[in-house]
């Protein structure tokens, strides 16, 4: 199913003029908030094809309907949170679970919906029905070399399918560790990590990047071969010129400082973009935003700051990509809180005044600094977001839109019930 225009502009017309109302008085007391808006506007965030469907944790799943039931769906839906909000135009994809097998009508079936392909996502965690070597102990860190040749291939044959469909960058994430004291030798195990990562680089093409993801554990619990920020840079100082570190929010030792972290690989010029996700534990994949987004926000406010000093583009230097699973709300829905709790973090980000902030730290004005924080932090800028939604062409609610026509409903009319989407 499409949504067209039209729709969506008889639904902008009913809630216009509560709109107008909130966005007019919000308007009036920032300055730069066209600019914001432009770039509000510009900023897009890659859905990932692997959390299209529900997801689930050890104990259980419970399907919602309406799944994707092939990669043309998921560009589909992809498609429908596009038109909603005009700033999912991405999708990223997780191979082997969904090979692209015409790559022609696939990238002509999303170029019709105003979809990119993002960062191709290789899996080595896992053990395919067709392949010789199993993962059980780890894929490039293997102590066999056999099965790190296997895990390299692979990597080689994801990085082929992304030049096909346009994509420019490789994420390699690792479960490679160890659960036991003893069962690895970490120098070793780095090592081969290394080499084997080396050769994954040397088959990217000129204007491609490599992101390394990093995981602090699981399904690993004693060590993780990439297990923190620390260890990811090192891997990517070592390759070269192409290799980032890829952050994904639920990765990290509790109460770690994210921000801090987001301010120094940027220093470094080593930050590859972002998995957006929220936890309350470990790696939760919950919404965006729903369980810290002061945190969020932070990390934003560095963001923002440092790609300035970098002088770079924010809509396209880094990655931006959510890697959430879904396994008690509509897949669709959680995927537009998300996005949406991006958008705002962001523009709450682009609201802060950096002289003003500057001044406070020079002069060791710490109640100042905070208070400049908090106060932008507690401005309501939703009807920003949204103004820069319906001049993008988007819904003023996605929500709402989505709810009141049944989106969902017709999903499960046109694919089933009880169908499952490859993926987490
Ligand atoms: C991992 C990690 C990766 C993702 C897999 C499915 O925990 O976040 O980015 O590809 O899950
Ligand atoms: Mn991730
Ligand atoms: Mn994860």
């Amino acid at each position: 199913m499409r949504i067209s225009q039209q729709t969506i502009d008889l639904h902008n017309e009913k809630l216009f003029s509560s709109h107008k109302r909130k966005f007019d008085f919000i308007a009036a007391e920032i300055p730069h908030v066209e600019s914001i808006i432009q770039k509000l506007i510009a900023f897009n965030v890659a859905i990932p094809s692997w959390a299209l469907g529900t997801g689930g944790t050890r104990f259980g799943r419970f399907p919602g309907g309406g799944e994707p039931r092939s990669l043309e769906e998921k560009i589909d839906d992809v498609g429908l949170l596009h038109a909603l909000n005009q700033s999912s135009g991405a999708i990223s994809l997780h191979i082997p679970w969904d090979i692209p097998h015409d790559y022609q009508s696939i990238l002509q079936h999303a170029a019709s919906l105003g979809i990119r392909f993002d960062a191709v996502n290789s899996n080595t965690f896992q053990d395919q029905s067709d392949q010789q070597f199993s993962y059980k102990f780890g894929s490039l860190q293997h102590v066999d070399k056999h099965v790190r040749k296997q895990a390299i291939a692979h990597n080689k044959e994801v990085i082929n399918h992304g030049i096909e469909l346009g994509s420019k960058a490789l994420t390699v994430w690792l479960s490679d560790g160890s659960s036991f004291p003893g069962q690895l030798n970490f120098r070793k195990a780095f090592q081969h990590t290394l080499e084997s990562l080396q050769e994954i680089y040397s088959a990217l093409p000129a204007d491609w990047k490599i992101f390394v993801e990093y995981k602090a554990f699981e399904p690993n619990f004693y060590s993780m071969t990439v297990g923190d920020w620390g260890q990811s840079l090192l891997y990517a100082n070592k390759l070269g010129p192409k290799a980032f570190s890829l952050v994904d929010l639920g990765h990290h030792l509790p109460n770690a400082n994210i921000e801090q972290i987001v301010a120094l690989l940027l220093m470094e010029g080593k930050l590859a973009g972002f998995h957006f996700n929220d936890s309350k534990y470990g790696d939760d994949d919950l919404t965006v935003g729903s369980i810290k987004p002061y945190q969020l926000f932070l990390i934003f406010n560095e963001l923002v700051e440092g790609m300035d000093a970098r002088g770079l583009n924010h809509a396209t230097d880094l990655g931006w990509m959510i890697d959430a699973s879904h396994n008690v709300k509509d897949p669709l829905e959680d995927l537009l809180q998300s996005v949406e709790a991006i958008m705002l973090a962001y523009a709450q980000a682009l609201m802060v005044d950096r002289k003003k902030l500057n001044h406070a730290q020079a002069s060791n004005d710490v109640v100042s600094a905070q208070e400049l924080l908090q106060d932008t932090f507690r401005t309501d800028l939703r009807s920003v977001v949204a103004e820069a939604r319906i001049r993008a062409g988007g819904a003023l609610d996605p929500i709402r839109f989505y709810r009141e026509h049944g989106i969902r409903q017709s999903l499960i009319n046109e694919r089933g019930a009880n169908n499952k989407a490859t993926g987490l």
